[in-house]
């Protein structure tokens, strides 16, 4: 039963009112008294909104809306507490349930209604042209170098641990931009992309020894660019020489990449995964500051960051010595400290975050979980680490698969074997969207 003095809730995850928007509170009057929740930062970004609005621009934008008589902040997408505290007689939502998220809310929704008697109603989405165009802007605008460059550091105040995955192509950049997990109530998705030295050097036949130039690494860059709109992590390897590494700072900054990684290695660089078993030679301590601090002196914008990354553990420095730099890193002007490990077991990592964080506890923490992978997130926040990079998965992945559709063809003179395994031919034709 419904009470006479209906409550009608519906919560809003957007940057920009709408007709779309109006058109829910005008039904939503119909029933009783409109409350509207806001859903807060950190769920925008896991239901693909990155917010360029704070969340109190955002409460004050929806309260201009006349007719609304309360602005709730909706603290988790599936509607669980906000429910239990409202107690809602309606939920109205618009009907784009489109995707295996939306789908997941809808059902949420409904469970938590049906507890009491609640009704949730459903009205037509307005996706007129107007709507579509605003929509298309807010995608555009996320894109953009000046807004994309702020939000590494807006999302690491945003979520607990930026997750971050390789990125080698326009393709692999789609993957990360659009890959969305909706079970069990949960809903989740990457924040940020990494341009890994390995994978883009494999990509292309090379080994992972500073061999692809600049030039071809920012075009990497620029094709995952034109596709996507997480930030970007630039494997910068050793940064080159400090007179032309300030030089990449500044294209890095200017193309709207968020931050790039240098590791304190000197002369031919070997993947790190080699450890010693290959000749690779630290930098000294004084030397690498320089070229942080060269770098941090150049940058112009305030959001670019310069992030160093430390190869004591895997050349087996020790971990005093790892500690050591890590602070003249940060003193030198890193905007955050990467601690890398080709162990099997994540301890060395571990002990590193949590001596680190005994005396320094905001500079960011970045790890690399290759080897020690058995390692989760939730661990890894414990610790101290604010944001885990999966490095080389997605080249890792497509290698094998592709190595096996070559091999079936050769062993059975026709493609039909292996094709229940392929993307369909409707899914490649359709797969990319055309503007
Ligand atoms: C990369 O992905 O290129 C890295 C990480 O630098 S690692 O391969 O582990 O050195
Ligand atoms: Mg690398």
């Amino acid at each position: 039963m419904k009470s006479d003095n209906p409550i009608v809730y519906t919560c809003f995850c957007t940057d920009t009112i709408h007709e779309g928007h109006l058109n829910i509170i005008d039904e939503a009057k119909k029933y009783g008294n409109v409350i509207v929740g806001v859903l807060c930062d950190s769920e925008m970004v896991k239901y693909n909104r990155f917010p360029l609005k704070t969340t109190s621009e955002r409460v004050e934008m929806i309260k201009k809306i006349p007719g609304i008589s309360e602005v709730v902040i909706q603290n988790n997408m599936m509607y669980d507490d906000i429910v239990d505290k409202i107690r809602p007689d309606y939920i109205i939502h618009g009907d784009n349930w489109s995707n295996d998220a939306m789908i997941a809310i809808k059902h949420n929704i409904i469970d938590v209604l049906n507890k009491y008697g609640g009704e949730l109603i459903e009205i037509p989405y307005t996706f007129n042209e107007s709507v579509q165009k605003i929509d298309k802007q807010m995608k555009e605008k996320l894109s953009m170098p000046e807004i994309r460059r702020t939000r590494l550091k807006r999302s690491l105040d945003i979520t607990p641990i930026v997750k971050t995955i390789e990125v080698h192509s326009g393709l692999t950049g789609l993957i990360a931009e659009k890959t969305i997990v909706a079970e069990n109530g949960y809903i989740d998705q990457f924040d940020a992309m990494w341009i890994s030295s390995l994978c883009d050097s494999t990509e292309k036949g090379k080994p992972d020894i500073e061999l692809v130039d600049m030039t071809s690494r920012f075009r990497t860059i620029n094709e995952i660019m034109e596709v996507t709109t997480k930030p970007i992590i630039f494997d910068g390897d050793t940064g080159g020489m400090t007179e032309h590494f300030v030089y990449t700072v500044r294209s890095l900054e200017r193309m709207g990449v968020s931050a790039i990684i240098i590791e304190d290695k000197i002369g031919l660089k070997k993947n790190s995964l080699f450890g010693t078993e290959v000749k690779q030679t630290q930098d000294s301590i004084e030397h690498f500051c320089e070229k942080i601090s060269a770098g941090k002196n150049t940058q112009l914008s305030d959001d670019f960051m310069i992030i160093a990354r430390i190869e004591s553990l895997i050349l087996e420095q020790g971990m005093d010595d790892a500690l050591k730099r890590a602070y003249a890193y940060r003193d030198a002007g890193a905007d955050g400290i990467m601690i890398h490990s080709r162990k099997k077991e994540p301890n060395e990592i571990l002990e590193f975050c949590d001596e680190f964080r005994k005396v320094d506890k905001t500079t960011p923490l970045v790890v690399v979980p290759s080897s020690y992978n058995t390692i989760t997130e939730k661990e890894l926040i414990e610790h101290g680490v604010n944001i885990v990079i999966y490095a080389n998965q997605l080249l890792r992945a497509a290698f094998p698969a592709m190595q096996n559709a070559a091999l079936s063809i050769l062993k059975n003179h026709r493609a039909h074997e292996i094709d229940e395994e392929l993307l369909s031919i409707k899914d490649i034709i359709t797969l990319i969207d055309e503007l």
